[in-house]
Parts: structure tokens; sequence; C-alpha cells
């Protein structure tokens, strides 16, 4: 297993105790991912982004509409944490979506105007809200309750995650 090229940044460690400042930093994270991702596959041809990152791994094109399907669950459970009461986390099959019949036609340019779109709505929704709703809770079957706090760290990390498993690539491969 390659964990270097599966996690460029490093595996996603979340903490308890988030500060003000701290959570500003992350949503700034979130909200420069957009960016990250579009920089990441900017000038690749079809064959490039039908390239896996890594050996077994996802095509690049599959980790760039992967990452809207992610965040879009992500921005719908913040919002359902805010309107109910730790209301269930449904959990998602991403394997299997990343390799439904869409992903290989969608241009990769669909699914970065969507993150633009939606990080834009997201980031919004985040510092629009008071420091008490972060910890506000959902229920995950797996990982039991998690926080609006946790959702942001976890996405914060997300994008630059799979951006960099792009730009990882990129710079094995010399492509410029
Ligand atoms: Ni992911």
């Amino acid at each position: 297993m390659t964990d270097d090229r599966r996690y460029p940044t490093g595996k996603f460690s979340p903490k308890t105790g988030v500060t003000a400042a701290e959570r500003e930093a992350l949503i700034r994270r979130i909200e420069e991912e957009p960016a990250l991702l579009r920089k990441a596959v900017d000038g690749l041809s079809a064959s490039q982004l039908g390239t896996p990152y890594r050996e077994g791994g996802w095509t690049v094109r599959q980790v760039v509409h992967h990452v809207p399907d992610s965040h879009m669950h992500a921005y719908i459970r913040c919002k359902f944490a805010l309107t109910e009461e730790a209301p269930p986390v449904k959990p998602y099959d991403e394997k299997r979506w990343a390799e439904l019949a869409d992903v290989g036609v969608v241009p990769v340019a669909t699914s970065l105007a969507l993150m633009e779109a939606l990080h834009e709505r997201w980031v919004a929704f985040l510092r629009s809200l008071e420091p008490a709703a972060f910890a506000r809770t959902l229920h995950h079957p797996e990982h039991g309750t998690i926080t609006v706090d946790y959702l942001v760290q976890l996405y914060a990390w997300h994008g630059h995650h799979h951006a960099g498993q792009i730009t990882s690539l990129r710079g094995r491969m010399g492509w410029r």
C-alpha cells in the first residue's frame, strides 16, 4: 500500500475543543477547495484525466466527480444538524457512486462549477452560524455522535486530500 500516494496531506485526525480562530481557518480551507481542485486538473487531457492517481486507485476524473458528491452530503448534513435534533446521517457507498456511468461521461468542468457554487453556499452558511451551532450533533451509524465542528474539520481536510492526490500524480508524471 502506498500510503504517501493515497494520503498526500496525511490522514484525517480530528480534535475536540476547536477554538473560534481555528474554526475560521478551517472554513477558509473549505473556501479554497474549489480553486485548489480546479488548479489540480488545469490543462489535463482526456487520457490524463483517465489515469488512476495511484495503482488500483480512482482515475483523476473519478476523484474530481467524487469531491462534490461527498461535499453535497456534507453540506446537507450541516443543515440537518441545524434544523433537527441529532438527525441520523445517511451513509453512502462512495466506491459504487464513483463507478456509476455518469462519472465517465460528465465533463470534469461540470463538477468544478458545482464545487464553486456549492462551496459559496456552504461557506456563507458556516460563517452565518453562532459559535454554539458548531456543537450541534448528528448520529452516524458507524461513528456515533458527531458535531458540526467535526464535519468542518473533516471537509477542511477532504478537499485538500483529493486535490493533493492529483497534484502528486502530476508531479510524478511530469505533467505540466
Ligand atoms: Ni473522499
